[in-house]
């Protein structure tokens, strides 16, 4: 599994300025909570290009997705996939679409079905709303971001690494809007450029529980502990980055929701 320099900055931080980091956290901070993130590559040279994040505490999935270079004016499908090999396609596979295009079926065996529709509220966030046009991300960017309550099974396959986020919608053709004769392989009503599949990441995991106590090894420092955990928590939020500093505002914003 890929690790990013992301996972990795809070433990290096703590471990350059010399912090005991589990015997710094306090007592909550042992809950473990799930990180996810995803580098979101093209597919079916749409051009898109974008990231994912999330944090799985329990069933609940908080998610943020962008994304850019998609069709503009165009509503843009996105989910979670789950299931074949919980991977995303080779982006040059050769589809049944137009002129060789992957359509979402294509690449089933690679990432599975629509198992979390990431829709704008008030849509439904199950798989049946997996076509709910009206309430996906417009082109050409996605700022998305949701607090979602998740099936058991469909957290516990997120948790497990399984989770691909797969945003659609590419105009081949470059017309400026869906359409074409092939129709799309989800729903027939609709023209296959409103379903092909237009970027894909797949979600690495890395479990934000910290060390027993004495696994982290202290460098000595001269810090009082209390000033210490301030500096661990502050590495965290560090290591997180933007995206970290934008959960902890949602978080606050969401409660009670
Ligand atoms: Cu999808």
């Amino acid at each position: 599994m890929r690790t990013t320099k992301k996972h990795l900055a809070p433990l290096a931080i703590a471990a350059i300025v010399g912090l005991p980091f589990a015997a710094a956290a306090p007592a909550s901070a042992q809950d473990e909570g799930t990180e996810l993130s995803a580098d979101l590559s093209q597919l079916n040279d749409s051009g898109v290009s974008g990231t994912a994040w999330g944090m799985l505490e329990g069933n609940m999935l908080e998610i943020k997705v962008e994304a850019d270079g998609l069709l503009a004016d165009s509503p843009h499908a996105q989910h979670i996939h789950i299931g074949g090999e919980n991977t995303c396609p080779d982006p040059n596979m050769e589809g049944t679409g137009f002129e060789g295009a992957i359509r979402v079926t294509d690449a089933a065996g690679s990432y599975g079905g629509v198992m979390v529709s990431l829709t704008n509220e008030p849509g439904e966030t199950t798989p049946e709303a997996a076509l709910d046009v009206a309430n996906f991300p417009t082109g050409p960017t996605v700022d998305y971001e949701r607090t979602i309550e998740l099936p058991e099974d469909v957290a516990a396959s997120i948790k497990a690494g399984d989770g691909v986020v797969v945003l659609h919608g590419v105009d081949h053709d470059g017309s400026g809007a869906y359409d074409g004769d092939i129709e799309s392989d989800l729903d027939p009503s609709l023209p296959s450029e409103a379903t092909d599949p237009a970027a894909c990441g797949a979600f690495d995991v890395a479990q934000m529980s910290m060390p027993e106590e004495g696994v982290a090894t202290g460098g000595g420092s001269t810090q009082g502990t209390e000033n210490a955990g301030v500096l661990a928590l502050g590495a965290v939020a560090l290591g997180a980055g933007a995206f970290g500093v934008a959960a902890n505002r949602r978080r606050n914003t969401n409660a009670g929701r």
